[in-house]
């Protein structure tokens, strides 16, 4: 058994040097020691479960494709699972058949930062190790690890890129739900920004339900209210893919510039066609693989890194094919 655990400790030490060479990063806030083990330990094959907020989504694959590599490379399972929307009323009962089943570590993208407190900590009080992956919950006793982008800074980084295609003016900000750690980030980092640039915000920030026909619908109905609304930040892949297609169907594209989150492959064919700006692309296969190395490490009785944020980019037609933005685009696929 010490060998399997010298062989995890080596691999993941050669995936963390082969992560440095290739761009990735972290940001390490504070450092705690783990001396508690989970009772299978060193004795068996690590079981980890990776819960992403939603199944399909290019973000997640992207994620899931880092923490398969991590989890190969240290010789533990890994099982994928997620509800079929971004949703807590579906992802808790899939969170609470994860307590039954007690695996040695669970990563998760819980949908909700309250709804999403009592599986959660059900599952760690069953001895489970929970990481936190791209979302978190308002109850900092969970997670041994949180691993996310950092998301308000993405915001401002969005609100920066909209000043350099020259608005000024009339702004609208389009979310997903309220209560989604990550997209809350970025609405408030925008809004610092934007507040400091003189844009004016058309309306309160609007919903998507992460549904790109609603995007869509949300937006043509403020392009009508507004007509000389200027730009649109749209915080997550759903969202900004409907946006979009929104101004796209107003024969507004390229006129109502638009920023939106994340890089998955149809946000990339819509930046490339001109009917997207910029997208503020995160890196989920490096919080998937750190992911895991928090996990073992914290199985291991190890140190364990509390937080770790992790950098987005801004991608444009101007860099997109530079190899070393174009690395980051999500995959469809592992
Ligand atoms: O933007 C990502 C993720 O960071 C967010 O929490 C939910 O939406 C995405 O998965 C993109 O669809």
């Amino acid at each position: 058994m010490q060998t399997r655990k010298l062989f995890s400790a080596v691999s993941v030490f050669t995936l963390a040097l082969g992560l440095a060479a290739c761009g990735g990063d972290s940001t390490d806030e504070a450092d705690t020691s783990t001396s508690e083990t989970n009772g299978a330990a060193g004795s068996e094959e690590r079981s980890i479960t990776l819960m992403v907020g939603v199944k399909g989504d290019p973000f997640y694959v992207s994620m899931e494709c880092g923490a398969r590599e991590a989890a190969e490379a240290a010789g533990a399972t890994l099982e994928v699972q997620g509800p079929d929307k971004f949703d807590a009323t579906l992802q808790n009962p899939m969170l609470d058949a994860v307590a039954s089943t007690k695996p040695d570590a669970l990563l998760v993208a819980p949908n909700d930062v309250k709804a999403s407190v009592p599986p959660l900590k059900r599952i760690q009080d069953g001895g489970t190790k929970v990481v936190l992956v791209d979302t978190t919950v308002d109850d900092d006793t969970i997670g041994v690890s949180r691993i996310a982008t950092d998301n308000n800074l993405g915001g401002q980084k969005a609100a920066e890129a909209l000043d350099e295609l020259g608005v000024t003016g009339k702004v609208l900000v389009i979310s997903t739900d309220p209560g989604v750690s990550s997209v809350d980030a970025r609405v408030d980092g925008f809004g610092t920004k934007a507040e400091e640039l003189g844009f004016t915000q058309v309306s309160d920030t609007q919903y998507s339900h992460n549904t790109a026909s609603t995007a869509a619908q949300v937006v043509s109905a403020a392009l009508a209210k507004d007509p000389d609304l200027e730009g649109v930040f749209a915080t997550n892949l759903f969202t900004a893919q409907g946006v979009a297609t929104g101004v796209k169907q107003a024969g507004k594209s390229g006129k109502v510039k638009i920023v939106g989150f994340d890089a998955g492959p149809d946000q990339i064919k819509q930046l490339e066609a001109g009917d997207v700006q910029a997208l503020v692309a995160q890196k989920p296969y490096d919080i998937g693989l750190q992911g895991v190395e928090q996990a073992l490490a914290a199985l291991d009785g190890e140190s364990v890194t509390a937080e770790i944020q992790t950098e987005s980019l801004v991608v444009t037609q101007d860099n997109m094919d530079d190899p070393e933005v174009s690395k980051y685009i999500y995959k469809a696929s592992c």
